[in-house]
């Protein structure tokens, strides 16, 4: 008639996000019960299949330093964790395909591999251990990122090339951004920064930035007739940009402690509606209105959609929709 699990919790030392609580149900394994059952495996250099569940009887996991291998485990358990329960509390979303069955994790994939990656055959993400093997790639915002990519396969479908392919990494930029500022995590403060923890490049900087995408020398910040040439990894700027101006305006603004100011195209002044407000427009478009081959001038329509359904015709916050994609050249 039913079926009883037991929710058993843990205590994490994360590299990036200090001491969670992670699920570890049933005895000592990095099974979160409470969200879809999710697991975390151990891939030990490997590159395919799940490789060995992690376990461990004393309940405490990873030391906070790479050194320890249980870490990585922490940090990527927790990251599928606060993106399950961001999915849920703030897009009213069970799981990544609304059926409330969870992915998996995979860490220490290859050798000094420097990226993550999620895998709708595997329905699984997976994360290296970044050069020199000390900074794994599962930071919050990274983790966000990649099961994001599961939650626009799952709805929107997003191509992954030209422009949709730019707005699928927009998407993972942009819900991945809103899990770090859910998280409320004291070490690891929001920010529109993607991977600052990782520091990918070995000099401080971070993997992307949303108030001017082109700072990272790559990026667009606006769209143009061309910008579905670029890798999608860059034609996401504009759309990184259309966030962070909606939610925060244009100029220069400090949010915890980060700098930021953002440009727009024409000279013009926008005014934010506030990220929560902006994420749930975003998530009401991708999940009602946009396809597999939705474009830059698609998404403006369908945000503007989504806009008018969950604020009102001629509300402000459509009114502001409007504006963000004028000041990206998004007429
Ligand atoms: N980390 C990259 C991403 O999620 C991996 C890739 O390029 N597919 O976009
Ligand atoms: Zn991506
Ligand atoms: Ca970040």
């Amino acid at each position: 008639l039913y079926s009883y699990e037991a929710i058993e919790t843990g205590t994490g030392n994360t590299q990036y996000s200090g001491q969670v609580t992670l699920g570890t149900a049933p005895s000592f394994t990095l099974t979160d019960t409470a969200r879809g059952g999710h697991k975390t495996y151990d891939l030990a250099g490997g590159t395919n299949g799940t490789g060995t569940l992690f376990t461990n009887s004393t309940d405490v996991w990873g030391n906070g330093s790479a050194s320890n291998r249980e870490t990585a485990a922490a940090d990527a358990h927790y990251g599928a964790a606060v993106t399950w329960d961001f999915y849920k509390n703030e897009l009213g979303r069970n799981g990544i395909r609304g059926d409330g069955v969870a992915a998996y994790s995979r860490v220490h994939y290859g050798n000094a591999y420097v990226n993550a990656f999620w895998s709708d055959q595997c329905f699984c993400m997976t994360y290296g251990d970044g050069a020199g093997n000390l900074k794994p790639l599962t930071s919050l915002d990274v983790a966000g990122h990649e099961m994001t990519h599961g939650l626009t396969a799952s709805t929107a479908g997003l191509r992954y090339s030209r422009e949709s392919g730019g707005l699928n990494e927009a998407t993972s930029d942009i819900l991945g951004t809103s899990v770090e500022f859910f998280a409320a995590n004291s070490s690891d403060a929001g920010d529109y920064l993607i991977g600052e923890k990782i520091d990918i490049r070995g000099n401080g900087t971070p993997l992307r930035y949303m108030d001017k995408p082109s700072r990272d020398g790559n990026s667009a910040d606006y769209w143009d007739r061309n910008v579905g040439r670029l890798d999608v990894h860059y034609s996401s700027g504009p759309a990184n940009h259309f966030f962070y101006l909606l939610s925060e305006g244009s100029g220069a603004k400090t949010i915890n402690g980060v700098s930021y100011n953002s440009p727009t195209s024409d000279g013009s002044t926008v005014t934010g509606i506030g990220r929560v407000k902006a994420y749930k427009i975003w998530y009401k478009a991708l999940s009602t209105y946009m396809t597999s081959s939705t474009d830059y001038k698609g998404a403006r329509t369908a945000t503007l959609q989504a806009a008018n359904d969950l604020y009102g015709a001629n509300s402000a916050e459509s009114t502001a929709v409007a504006a963000a994609w004028s000041a990206i050249n998004v007429k």
